[in-house]
């Protein structure tokens, strides 16, 4: 039963900032540290009502910022399935975190409780984790406090990955639970000891490739990749080798700092504390472990970047050819945004022929997008995102090929982009075709582009239509942006409000790295 009294008095002891409006966007609630207490303390009793609503599923809930700098910190709810929280209760998280006062938010409680008909008897279960960041610890005390005034069960994962907090959420909903006091380990070694097989099954004879080098961040992804490597080595010592760097999560203000996947994919160029020879092959992970993004550099010295187009692009390519030799009948989609590069919808359209839809930015609208397909396969050119393999995938009856995709389907992390997953999926299709990085690049070739934020007065002006490629307002500013774009060669750009900053997003490409500059810049004008 739920004791009102005692959510006011543990509420009291975490009172909303006055002046802050809350939103819960496209990865949770996430700004600067200090500001979150209130909020998360109230995640803590969302999480709660929301495990009752669903006869005591189990709820997840990660406290991270992913790759934003160490100073911030956020907050997202997982559902019982290992999905991102349904798009209803979103708006609940937004007025919960918003309500003034105590009364106010016993209020927004009641409301909820009554509007989805929650039987107030019902237990209520959660677990959580949180990343590397030093406002970690306090803000789990905060979580805490709100999960015990629901009177919840909370069980502690410690330091995960956002996908491993993602998988074992799913798991716990459909397998035994762990006793009490085993959450925080089998949490780990229940999903080192999964990808690890998967891998190896994956990988099977093929002749191994040369090390990668994994930029972590200085991230959760360091020690948890290490963890992962050694189980894979258990199984066999000679499959997969990797040097991480970029490690070091104790040192304060390294985390995302000049390294990581967003600083390499937005820089396009190599991490600090990386020395990159030619012959070598590297990675970068963000700061929660759910990006991946790989490159290497020419021997003229060039840099090239396979992000989450060319992972897309890669294991289309490698999962439509199993299907045509196993002679299944099974449609195969790509999902991606308008960030995707227009050289890889264009090769996935015209040389795979494979169906491709483009959906605005956020995992959750990729991810529905993918469940149309029996197989979809969805990533953002920044590297986050996985592949859906449909049940009937899953069973259908033909030898090798059949037996590979079932390899492939067990090594993805199918309830959320993986980094750690990730890796293990594209190492295994290059195993398997014997690609290097080089041949793997050379699929397509990327247009020139540009991502460059824009500091605005207000970003909520600007809203969009046609999956965010074209404004509606301000008005006649797209007029503006399609008057520029005619002028070049290959042209295309578009503008958003970012979900997670607040700054405007501009996007430009262009057929020449001086074009898709000079576009980028003017259309950024044309928005300042
Ligand atoms: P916003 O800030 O809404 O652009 C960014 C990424 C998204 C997604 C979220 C969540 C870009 C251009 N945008 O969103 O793709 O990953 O963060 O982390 O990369
Ligand atoms: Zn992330």
């Amino acid at each position: 039963i739920i004791d009102y009294n005692k959510i006011k008095e543990a509420s009291a002891k975490h009172p909303k900032l006055k002046e802050i409006n809350y939103t819960y966007g496209t990865a949770g609630f996430r700004m600067k540290a200090e500001y979150l207490e209130s909020v998360i303390f109230r995640v803590g009793i969302l999480a709660g009502l929301r495990s009752k609503k669903l006869n005591s599923k189990v709820i997840g809930i990660m406290v991270t910022a992913s790759h934003n700098p160490e100073a911030d910190n956020g907050v997202k709810l997982v559902d019982p399935n290992g999905e991102m929280l349904e798009q209803r209760w979103e708006g609940y998280a937004t007025q919960l975190a918003n309500a003034q006062s105590e009364e106010d938010l016993i209020t927004v409680i009641k409301s909820i409780v009554s509007q989805n008909e929650i039987d107030e008897s019902k237990n209520a279960i959660v677990v959580y984790a949180r990343d590397t960041r030093p406002s970690g610890p306090k803000l789990i005390a905060a979580l805490e406090d709100g999960i015990k005034a629901i009177n919840a069960v909370g069980e502690n994962l410690g330091i995960k990955t956002t996908p491993q907090l993602h998988y074992f959420t799913n798991y716990l909903n459909c397998c035994e639970k762990p006793a009490e006091g085993r959450y925080e380990e089998l949490a780990d070694k229940l999903y080192y000891e999964k990808f690890a097989n998967a891998f190896y099954k994956a990988v099977g004879d093929n002749q191994r490739l040369s090390t990668v080098y994994i930029d972590a961040a200085n991230g959760v992804g360091a020690p948890k990749l290490r963890e992962l490597t050694e189980w894979i080595n258990k199984i066999n010592d000679n499959i997969f080798k990797v040097t991480i760097i970029n490690d070091d999560i104790n040192a304060r203000g390294k985390l995302n700092f000049q390294c990581g996947a967003d600083y390499v994919k937005t820089g396009q160029n190599p991490p600090l504390g990386l020395n990159l020879a030619c012959e070598h092959r590297a990675a970068s992970l963000d700061g929660d472990a759910d990006r991946i993004v790989f490159y290497y550099v020419e021997e003229d010295g060039t840099f090239r970047l396979l992000d989450g187009d060319k992972i897309a692009a890669l294991s289309a390519g490698f999962i439509i050819e199993l299907v045509k030799t196993a002679g299944l009948d099974i449609n195969v989609g790509v999902v991606q945004t308008a960030y995707a590069n227009g050289s890889s919808t264009a090769y996935l359209e015209e040389e795979l022929k494979v169906p491709v839809s483009c959906v605005p930015t956020g995992v959750k609208h990729l991810h529905h997008k993918a469940q149309e397909y029996d197989v979809g396969v969805y990533f953002e050119a920044n590297g986050h995102g996985t592949i859906l393999f449909s049940s009937e995938a899953r069973t259908a009856e033909q030898e090798k090929a059949v037996k590979k995709l079932q390899a492939l389907s067990e090594l993805i992390n199918q309830t959320v982009g993986d980094a750690l997953s990730d890796l293990l999926f594209v190492e295994s299709i290059l195993m398997n075709r014997q690609w290097s990085f080089q041949k793997w690049n050379s699929i397509y070739t990327d247009m020139p582009n540009r991502l460059v934020k824009v500091v605005v007065s207000n970003r909520h002006i600007f809203k969009t239509t046609n999956a965010e490629r074209t404004l509606v307002e301000p008005k006649g500013l797209q007029e503006k942006i399609d008057k520029l774009v005619a002028q070049y060669k290959n042209g295309r750009s578009f503008v958003r409000p970012s979900g997670t900053e607040d700054v405007v997003r501009v996007y430009a490409e262009a057929s020449t790295r001086e074009d898709c500059d000079e576009l980028a810049f003017k259309v950024a004008g044309l928005v300042y």
